[in-house]
């Protein structure tokens, strides 16, 4: 057989350290840097744009090599001003990379978009916001605005957003999560009644076990590699689902230990370690709640099922009729496997269950996730220390955009709380997600794209479709930190609002302002930045949304005094005690340095369902784990044409979404390029490819588009046949506009069917910095 890749053996240790240092020096403003970094996540500091990940209490310095790239990149020297935007047009900046685009620096002053020219142009504050005032009071109706967000903003500023959204009239909110955890917040709220994770911190001291299902925290968390090393070393089972071998979930070494950091020692993270076929885990799941109910009936917690759940004999009946043949087959995993790691869960005290985009961005993810919280229902692992569910956050505060009421469909306790406060009507009826404000702007029958940071048009699936609906809007305004690829989705008119960043300083007229955050175990906290501004020019996203209110709505009677807001945060604090339920005191509690908690009903083994109890979910195991624009694959299969693989789009380790910071992924042994294809040795042999042979992808769905990739590099690599992986954003391209999740419309980035074909010409030379 062929070799592998070679990878290394352990994550973190010095490499980590060297790793961000190189990031730090290099970002033209290291002495600033090293400042921030010693105050990131500290009580007195700016939370840490990088994950969503908590902190602990004692607000210690925890190194975190991600963390600190995050920084680096937001506070630099370099700008991009109107002498930028004069030497370079829309249509070239196009033929530039994401990488690029990103590396020119910090946006530095507004900008409109002349489309005589082709450049964009500058533009004062004033001017920008009356632009934006007129276009939006000039549409048909407020629906034919889309109002995107990034998990990036402040509770204050998406606070501020939404509320401007929906005086304006429209639910219209797609942001990133619809990409993300929709599928979190649907499945948790059917089954539990609250869209949330139901740990802390803490717990994961006392857990037995944790059970770690498609996540790649080496990379994307490092903060909880310190909590999986520390629970590995008191002896608690850790169990990973993977369909890689992640580095850092087998060895890691933790910066934060001497020993560790210096030598080659690390600590082994998981106990088992299993490698699912993508989207096989609702099967595995399945499977270990079958061996516990057949096998383990002590694991079985009659007495919780009896006070707290429904729908336990319906759930019982499916388990009976699913068998081992379709388990094995559709997990990709033996029934001894299964069973080991059922045997860890029914045979553990305390588990926790952590999962993130390997679960959520397949059709049948709702589903999935279901069936690990049927897993926890049918062992009572859930309101007890140490227990219960974990969905790990993407951006710092994705999960506080949605408590502040960035949604696009607002429940109707949430409407009532806003009429009862402002005393009158909201809208009530959903508005857009990303996939339907895509669409919509396709159709052209929205007309106006607002972005609260992000970068849509590169996160977005299916980059054609993306490309050109974003350029059919007449008005497109991105405020941002850094220039990017929807910047320059602009045919009409657009507007490029540059903004402060969470590492700078915000001062506005009633003094220094802090901003307020929520991380993935609903922990709410003040932030304040510390560096100089980049420009004199850039505001703040809280200001910039309350000028951009203002002047569409003025202040009349039946509006706000929204620069009153913008003046003092605290006032928009204010209202979110008034008006969203946990919030209360608000402005004293953020005094507290470690900040307070959100109420979890769940935790508190209180169900907001409809029927006041859990609800076990019975769904059948999927038909097929790929999406149903994809019945041709099956086709192309069964005519034995062509292999059809699945394939997964995922992140380097160095890189923030679409951000790319560099071209290696060091867990992975790449270096110096992105354009790879991780594949089975075997497979690769089964067509007679070759290591680092360029191939081209092309993705396969019924609606006669070709969705193509070009030369990329193979990589033998430890992967389930049949499965690929790839990099996101560069396979978004593949990603079909209507391949997306069952009830959570999320695309399908974790499960693209696709076919491979050698690249004709070899002599192409691959992408590079
Ligand atoms: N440094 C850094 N930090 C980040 C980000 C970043 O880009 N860079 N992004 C932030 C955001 S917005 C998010 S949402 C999170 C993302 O955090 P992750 O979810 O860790 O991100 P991905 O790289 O998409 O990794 C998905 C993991 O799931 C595995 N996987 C894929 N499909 C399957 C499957 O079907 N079954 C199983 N069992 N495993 C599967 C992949 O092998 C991979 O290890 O990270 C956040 N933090
Ligand atoms: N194929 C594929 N597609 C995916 C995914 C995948 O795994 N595979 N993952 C999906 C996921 S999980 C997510 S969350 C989305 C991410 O989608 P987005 O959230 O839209 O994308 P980001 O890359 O996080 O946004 C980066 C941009 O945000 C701006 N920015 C950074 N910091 C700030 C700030 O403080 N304020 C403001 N206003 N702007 C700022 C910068 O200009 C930067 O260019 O992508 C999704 N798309
Ligand atoms: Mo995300």
């Amino acid at each position: 057989m062929s070799k592998l890749h070679k990878k290394p053996q352990k994550a973190g240790g010095f490499a980590s350290v060297q790793s961000s240092f190189k990031h730090v020096l290099q970002s033209h403003r290291a002495k600033d840097n090293i400042k921030n970094l010693l105050r990131v996540n500290q009580t007195d500091g700016f939370d840490c744009p990088g994950c969503a990940w908590g902190d602990s209490k004692e607000g210690k310095f925890q190194f975190c090599e991600n963390g600190a790239k995050a920084v680096a990149w937001e506070a630099t020297n370099k700008i991009v001003d109107s002498a930028f935007f004069a030497k370079y047009s829309v249509k070239q900046l196009a033929q530039k990379s994401d990488y690029w685009l990103e590396y020119q620096g910090r946006l530095a002053e507004p900008m409109r978009y002349n489309k005589q020219t082709g450049h964009y142009e500058p533009i004062s504050w004033q001017q920008a916001f009356k632009l934006i005032a007129d276009k939006l009071n000039s549409l048909e109706t407020p629906h034919q605005a889309e109002f995107y967000t990034s998990g990036r903003a402040s509770n204050e500023a998406s606070y501020l957003y939404q509320l401007f959204a929906r005086f304006y009239g429209t639910n219209n909110l797609p942001d990133c999560s619809n990409m993300c955890h929709e599928a979190s917040g649907i499945a948790l709220n059917k089954a539990i009644g609250v869209g949330k994770g139901t740990v802390v911190l803490n717990d994961f001291d006392q857990a037995n076990a944790i059970f770690v299902f498609g996540q790649n925290p080496g990379t994307n968390h490092p903060r909880m590699m310190n909590a999986l090393r520390k629970s590995a070393k008191k002896g608690s089972k850790i169990v990973s689902f993977n369909n890689l071998k992640e580095v850092a979930l087998e060895k890691f070494a933790s910066p934060q230990s001497p020993t560790e950091l210096l030598t080659p020692a690390a600590t082994q993270i998981s106990h088992q370690y299993l490698t699912p076929k993508l989207g096989g885990d609702m099967a595995a799941i399945r499977g270990m709640a079958k061996y516990i109910i057949e096998n383990e009936p002590n694991a079985v917690n009659l007495s919780f099922i009896e006070q707290h759940t429904q729908a336990f004999n319906d759930y019982l009946q499916t388990i009976k009729i699913t068998n081992w043949a379709t388990i094995e087959i559709q997990s990709g995993l033996s029934q001894a496997e299964i069973t080991q790691a059922a045997k860890v869960f029914a045979n553990s005290e305390r588990v926790i269950s952590c999962w993130a985009m390997g679960i959520t961005q397949h059709k049948h993810s709702v589903d999935t996730i279901q069936e690990i919280v049927n897993l926890h229902l049918l062992t009572g692992q859930m309101g007890k220390a140490g227990a219960g569910l974990c969905p790990v956050r993407g951006h710092s505060n994705v999960q506080g955009n949605r408590t502040m009421g960035i949604n696009e469909k607002p429940s109707a306790e949430f409407i009532d709380n806003l009429e009862r406060y402002f005393k009158r009507a909201f809208i009530r009826e959903a508005g857009h997600n990303v996939y339907q404000a895509l669409k919509a702007l396709a159709q052209k029958q929205s007309k106006v794209l607002i972005a609260l940071g992000g970068n849509l048009a590169a996160a977005a699936p299916d980059t054609d479709f993306t490309y050109k609906a974003m350029q059919n809007a007449e008005l497109n305004v991105q405020i941002s930190t850094k220039l990017n690829r929807s910047h320059l989705m602009v045919s009409t008119d657009g507007l490029i609002l540059p903004c402060l960043g969470r590492t700078e300083l915000d001062v506005q007229q009633a003094g220094l302002q802090k901003i307020t955050v929520e991380d993935t175990f609903s922990m709410v906290h003040a932030s304040t930045g510390m560096s100089e501004p980049i420009s004199k020019l850039c505001l703040s996203e809280t200001d910039i949304v309350a000028q951009i209110a203002h002047a569409t709505l003025g202040n009349n009677k039946s509006s706000l005094d929204w620069l009153s807001l913008r003046d003092d945060y605290a006032k928009v604090r204010v209202l979110i005690e008034n008006t969203i339920d946990g919030f209360k005191d608000l402005n004293q509690k953020i005094e507290q340095p470690a900040g307070f908690h959100l109420h979890n009903s769940a935790a508190n083994l209180k169900w907001n369902t409809p029927s006041k109890r859990a609800r076990f979910n019975a769904s059948q195991l999927p038909q097929s784990v790929i999406s149903d624009c994809s019945s041709q694959a099956k086709a192309i299969s069964a005519q034995n044409q062509q292999t059809v693989f699945v394939l997964q789009s995922l992140r380097s380790h160095d890189q923030y979404n679409t951000t790319v910071y560099g071209m290696d992924d060091r867990y992975r042994g790449i270096k110096g390029k992105r354009n790879v294809l991780f594949i089975n040795p075997k497979d690769a042999q089964a067509l007679n490819l070759t290591e680092e042979q360029l191939v081209d992808i092309q993705s396969i769905c019924n609606d006669n588009k070709t969705r193509q990739v070009k030369n990329f590099s193979l990589v033998f690599y430890d992967i389930p046949a049949g499965n690929l992986a790839a990099y996101y954003p560069e396979t978004n391209p593949l990603v079909p506009i209507e391949s997306v999740g069952i009830d959570s419309q999320t695309p399908t980035s974790k499960s693209i069917p696709v076919i491979l074909k050698a690249t004709e010409s070899q002599s192409i030379k691959l992408q590079s910095l």
